[in-house]
């Protein structure tokens, strides 16, 4: 599992590597809890979900306490032919072979669409606690933001809300990104309540409390969180790349739109044009910032009139085309890009 600073990529490859050392025996295992867990045959279906999250724990992943989305999850039940029917009745060998499908799937979903998983273990609130003016400054800050009518007294109610303020990038769980940030917080404020409106100083030693006792609470039981970032490893444009009819339509519309003169061919000037009026969006240095430049065009141009004819025709410009795609999709998939 790749960790880019502090957070993890999962990218399937995991799952797969798992799953090569599965033996049949754990997953017979699986289908025999899923039948004591409902006696009846008829519910055994409706286990073989759950019994398949189960697997999650064969997979030895040092995320605590991770599941799936359920929208990846309900797009690998799809793809893998996974019975929807609770009623569905299915044997040994029918359960194992579907729950098998059915994590190939997830890894063949997670390949499409990786996870940018962070985990939240309390040692980035420990790090601001131990800063005293730091974190004398946040609380300040907190405080004013919410003391709305500037009364310098808040009600105790608002120290939900600075927590949620602090939010996940000071390592906060919050319920947008997990289900158990809720139930936690509410816990733990829960240990910490005032009574009455609470002046700044209060506010401070009662955040500080509920933080020290949230980063100890997270060192124990640490929560994994995806984080909302999209994450470009080229298997967007591998699969257009391995789509030949798609790829030849993408690539006689850019022709097309480049082909001002409209007879099929593209001159050296209608390249240069093309590129010109794409070139800023598209990060291009001007032809004209120099002769070294102009020359980079050209020899674009070279490298793209393979039979030299002085003229570009639509395979030509495919076959180009591909190749550049071909070296992006290559380079993202060894070092994706994250978008936020
Ligand atoms: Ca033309
Ligand atoms: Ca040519």
């Amino acid at each position: 599992m790749a960790l880019q600073g502090g957070v993890m990529f999962l990218d399937g490859s995991q799952i797969l590597q798992e799953l090569s050392v599965v033996r049949d025996d754990k997953l017979r295992t699986l289908f025999d809890d899923a039948v004591q867990v409902s006696p009846t045959q008829q519910a055994v279906a409706a286990q073989c979900q759950a019994g398949a999250l189960s697997l999650l724990s064969l997979i030895h992943s040092p995320m605590c306490g991770f599941t799936l989305p359920s929208e990846l999850l309900d797009r690998a039940l799809v793809a893998a032919d996974f019975p929807a029917d609770p009623t569905t009745t299915m044997d040994q060998a029918l359960f194992c072979s579907k729950i098998w499908d059915l994590w190939h799937s997830i890894a063949a979903v997670l390949k499409d669409k990786p996870l940018v998983i962070t985990r939240l273990d309390g040692t980035s609130i420990k790090v601001l606690l131990e800063d005293e003016d730091d974190f004398a400054m946040l609380a300040e800050n907190l405080f004013t933001e919410l003391d709305v009518e500037d009364t310098g007294k808040i009600s105790p109610v608002t120290l939900k809300a600075a927590l949620l303020q602090m939010g996940l990038e000071m390592g906060i769980p919050v319920p947008s990104a997990t289900e158990e940030a809720e139930p936690l917080i509410s816990l733990i404020l829960e240990k910490h309540k005032a009574v009455g409106e609470i002046g700044q100083a209060q506010f401070a030693k009662l955040l500080q409390e509920i933080l020290e006792d949230l980063a100890e609470h997270l060192a124990l039981h640490p929560i994994a969180v995806i984080l909302d970032v999209n994450v470009n490893n080229g298997s967007e444009l591998k699969k257009l790349l391995a789509d030949v009819e798609l790829f030849s339509k993408v690539s006689d519309k850019m022709f097309d739109d480049f082909d001002s003169s409209r007879d099929g061919k593209l001159s050296r000037n209608e390249l240069r044009h093309a590129l010109e009026s794409h070139g800023e969006e598209w990060g291009l240095p001007a032809r004209e910032t120099n002769e070294h430049v102009a020359q980079l065009y050209n020899d674009l141009f070279s490298a793209c009139d393979g039979d030299n004819s002085g003229e570009i025709d639509k395979k030509e410009f495919q076959s180009l085309l591909r190749e550049i795609l071909q070296v992006f999709a290559e380079k993202l998939e060894k070092n994706p890009v994250f978008v936020s």
